[in-house]
């Protein structure tokens, strides 16, 4: 059965050409489900939330309730990846089902994406459903495929935040931006929406993106908390040169006012103005209860006069604490719809889906941020809560990445996965009809933004079940093989290394078939050879 898999990355074209009847048959049966109760979906995502701060998937720091209600009634994919691990390039990933490659957005900085392009949300469309989508968008040219949308500028606010309209005005709201768009998502589904049809509808929140600032009445959380440093938060990144040049370390550049709030008249940073910018969007209540809470930090913080380690460290603290009371307050939000879907039962033909758009590094390695196809910001939490007739349960360990959500909503919604969309349909994983055998075995990543902030060099590469093959390139030309199983925390490159031909061979031969299966046009400038 292998070979049938559509995203098995030597697929032979004679079996190809096989898989087209068997796509087709499947969504014929989701087509007759459907017709009898048909399946609505809701995809909540947030924006940096890491799995290391979801008690799911990780009891160390926090509770997330809500989150882990979702994992306890349905499914936990304990190996869920992103293909480019960014904002607006993960989130044109999802709307496409394809690499940043073929959808052409790869990099926030400098990309655009084309609304003119087959997306989930029209195909939806045309079969017939609803779909609306509020909250963070991120790919810089206005929602296409949504019957209704409402999506806050760039990043968005955190404090009465702004949302453009559809008709283009952009209108300031009062309140915290994860509570607006949960209202706005729940007046949705009970007042606006077409009760006659089956719907899509996507909430995505800008929580848990930097710069962390709380909901008032979350501030005073997790303050008697203190974290023990991940053991590598003072990695050397021997034999790593791009995680070397890399500038996003809680010791060197989280800023002590924007990232930290340490407000102070004569303190000049670099984002101070930037910081400044988004406290002055409170208003005079709701900024007195902020200063009532950071001004005895700030106080205390300057008096101590902190450096070196004892600095790094309570900057950490300070990070993950402000981290955590972002994601309270997410926690309850989503509790707030699940609540909703209960109460109107509509659980049992809804797919209820949360993600983030990518993880995050929690000090691992010393850093906040992403983009490297290092675990920690490779990997995105993914569970659901699944609609009748999907018998799965607990932790699915197939690997899955961010494509595969377009062709997953699609054939729950009866319509055929388009040949072009690269991601596969988790409904087969979910319906318990397929297992490991008959998975895809490594799954393939490519990331573009540099130079740019951050410092994180460009790279792809190639991920199984034990090993990662990860080659940076464009101001540099260097290869990197970790053995997770030996070193999960990936801290020992061991690619030249005695003893790794023969690994290194077979990583090899997977990044090339990748290459080929997906088209990446990287492989002409990096030709692998046989
Ligand atoms: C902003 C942040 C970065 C972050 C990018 C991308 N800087 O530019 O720290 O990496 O977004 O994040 S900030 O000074 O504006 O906070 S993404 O999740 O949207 O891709
Ligand atoms: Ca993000």
């Amino acid at each position: 059965m292998k070979h049938l898999n559509p995203n098995t990355v030597t697929i032979p074209v004679a079996a190809a050409a096989a898989i087209v009847p068997l796509v087709s048959c499947t969504a014929a049966k989701s087509a007759e489900q459907a017709q009898q109760k048909p399946m609505n979906i809701v995809y909540i995502m947030t924006d940096d939330h890491t799995a290391q701060m979801m008690s799911c998937y990780d009891t160390r720091y926090m509770n997330t309730p809500n989150l882990d209600r979702i994992a306890r009634d349905g499914v936990k994919f304990t190996n869920s990846f992103v293909a480019n691990s960014l904002s607006g390039p993960s989130r044109a990933c999802m709307l496409t089902g394809k690499h940043s490659h073929k959808n052409g957005f790869v990099s926030n900085e400098i990309s655009v994406f084309d609304g003119s392009q087959p997306t989930f949300p029209k195909y939806l469309q045309n079969a017939g459903y609803e779909t609306a989508i509020f909250g963070k968008w991120h790919l810089e040219t206005l929602p296409t495929g949504f019957d209704r949308w409402e999506v806050v500028p760039g990043q968005g606010d955190y404090y009465n935040p702004r949302f453009i309209h559809e008709n283009g005005d952009t209108i300031a709201e009062h309140g915290y931006l994860t509570n607006i768009i949960t209202e706005k998502s729940l007046n949705w589904l009970e007042n606006e929406r077409d009760k006659n049809k089956p719907f899509a509808l996507l909430i995505h929140h800008k929580a848990i993106h930097r710069d962390w600032l709380a909901d008032t009445c979350d501030l005073e959380l997790f303050e008697d908390t203190n974290f023990p440093v991940p053991e590598n938060f003072y990695d050397d990144y021997e034999g790593r040169p791009a995680a070397a040049a890399q500038e996003m370390s809680i010791a060197k550049d989280l800023d002590i006012i924007y990232d930290l709030k340490m407000l102070n008249d004569t303190v000049k940073t670099p984002l101070k103005g930037t910081y400044l910018a988004f406290i002055g969007r409170m208003d005079s209540a709701q900024r007195a209860v902020y200063d009532a809470f950071y001004q005895p930090i700030i106080d205390d913080f300057y008096a101590k006069n902190l450096s070196g380690k004892e600095l790094a460290e309570w900057k950490y603290q300070r990070y993950m604490r402000d981290y955590m009371k972002v994601v309270k307050s997410l926690d309850d939000n989503v509790g707030k719809v699940l609540d909703y879907l209960e109460e109107h039962d509509m659980l049992d033909n809804t797919l209820v889906v949360y993600t983030s758009d990518q993880g995050f590094y929690m000090g691992e390695h010393g850093w906040f941020d992403k983009r490297f196809m290092y675990e920690e910001s490779f990997r995105t939490p993914l569970v659901m809560l699944l609609p009748e007739g999907f018998n799965r349960r607990g932790d699915v360990p197939e690997m899955v990445q961010n494509i595969d959500y377009a062709p997953t909503f699609l054939e729950l919604a009866g319509v055929e996965v388009p040949e072009d969309i690269q991601g596969v349909s988790l409904l087969p994983l979910l319906r318990d009809e397929k297992g490991p055998e008959e998975w895809r075995d490594n799954l393939y990543y490519h990331y573009y933004e540099y130079p740019a902030e951050h410092a994180v060099k460009r790279h792809y590469g190639v991920r199984d079940d034990r090993y990662k093959l990860i080659h940076f390139y464009n101001d540099i030309d260097h290869w990197e093989l970790y053995d997770l199983q030996e070193d999960p925390t990936e801290m020992k490159n061991i690619y030249g290394k005695p003893g790794t031909e023969e690994v290194t061979k077979r990583m090899m031969a997977k990044l090339k078939a990748a290459q080929e299966q997906y088209d990446d046009p990287i492989r002409e400038q990096y030709p692998i050879a046989d």
